[in-house]
């Protein structure tokens, strides 16, 4: 039977087609979805995969396709023929991925655009003005400050948060405080279903605040505000990751969010609210309790590295 050349390219580009739209839903490389917004996000990367997918396809199909069909026959010395380009050739494939990164362009910025990466009131740019030369040591460093701390803000989404909270980055480990209940804790908890806004700054070097369940990414800068906002619709325990190399321990800059339903979410405020005035009414009393030689000693014996006996021997 001699089944006609075009015949065989349609079977073989539906084939493609077919295995490539399966393959671009079915690849499960993605972890949960846990916020709003994680659905848009994942359906451009799922159509981003269905076209590697093709692409892939085509690319190696072609190769291993002409390594058989094109083998050096038996004997065969000759040389092969000599092939000067093809313009039309040319055009389709560089026409072809330029419309694919087109399509993609405007609809990842569609994506960022429903995420409220595009709210005006976040996305402002930073003045040039307000870039200043650092004096200090030989070198004059560029050092990025914001005068109007707090005004000028980059971040994903503003818009009326039912909760906001501040968070601290630096090396290595992240501080969150509560805006309303002023709770200060190593761990991010939410309510479920809440928008939450993030206020954050870093403490020394740029980090980037990285929770793959939400689908969200941030960067963390000294000296430049930057926010970010989301909804956590999935309760549960996702990791915080830090995904800016910030030094040597960058790697153990983890922590957890925590997405509680209402009442545990309440639950957690009520058992850290006293936890945390407790902390606080200790730290204050002994900070303002008068000093003596011996308590000031004994404070930087600590940081010495002196040992009591060392210090009493002393006295
Ligand atoms: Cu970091």
């Amino acid at each position: 039977m001699n089944i006609p050349g075009n015949i065989i390219t349609l079977i073989a580009g539906i084939a493609l087609t077919l295995i490539s739209l399966w393959y671009g839903q079915n690849h499960g490389l993605m972890p949960v979805e846990a916020s709003q917004g994680a659905q848009d996000v994942d359906e451009l990367f799922n159509l981003m995969m269905t076209i590697g997918t093709g692409l892939f396809l085509i690319v190696e199909g072609v190769i291993v396709y002409c390594m058989i069909r094109f083998r050096r026959k038996k004997g065969d010395q000759t040389d092969g023929p000599g092939i000067e380009g093809n313009v039309p050739l040319e055009i389709v494939w560089t026409a072809i991925p330029t419309v694919i990164v087109f399509i993609l362009a405007l609809y990842s910025f569609e994506v960022y655009n429903n995420l409220g990466g595009l709210d005006p009131e976040t996305s402002r740019d930073f003045p040039q003005e307000e870039m200043q030369m650092a004096e200090g040591g030989n070198q004059g460093k560029m050092v990025a400050y914001n005068p109007h701390q707090g005004h000028l803000s980059l971040g994903i989404g503003n818009a009326n948060a039912d909760m906001e909270v501040d968070v601290n980055g630096i090396q290595y480990a992240w501080i969150f405080t509560g805006q309303d209940n002023g709770i200060v804790s190593g761990e991010l908890h939410v309510p479920v279903n809440k928008r939450v806004k993030l206020n954050m700054k870093a403490g020394d070097v740029i980090h980037a605040f990285w929770v793959p369940q939400l689908r969200l990414k941030q960067d963390v800068l000294p000296g430049r505000d930057s926010n970010l906002t989301f909804i956590a619709n999935r309760e549960g325990k996702y990791p915080i990751i830090c995904a800016e190399l910030c030094g040597p321990y960058h790697g153990g800059m983890k922590t957890f969010l925590y997405v509680h339903s209402e009442e545990e979410y309440e639950q957690w405020v009520q058992d850290n609210t006293f936890a945390n005035a407790q902390e606080k009414a200790d730290t204050m009393a002994s900070l303002s309790a008068p000093m003596t030689d011996e308590s000031r000693l004994q404070m930087h014996s600590h940081h010495l590295g002196i040992d009591e006996d060392v210090l009493k021997q002393l006295q």
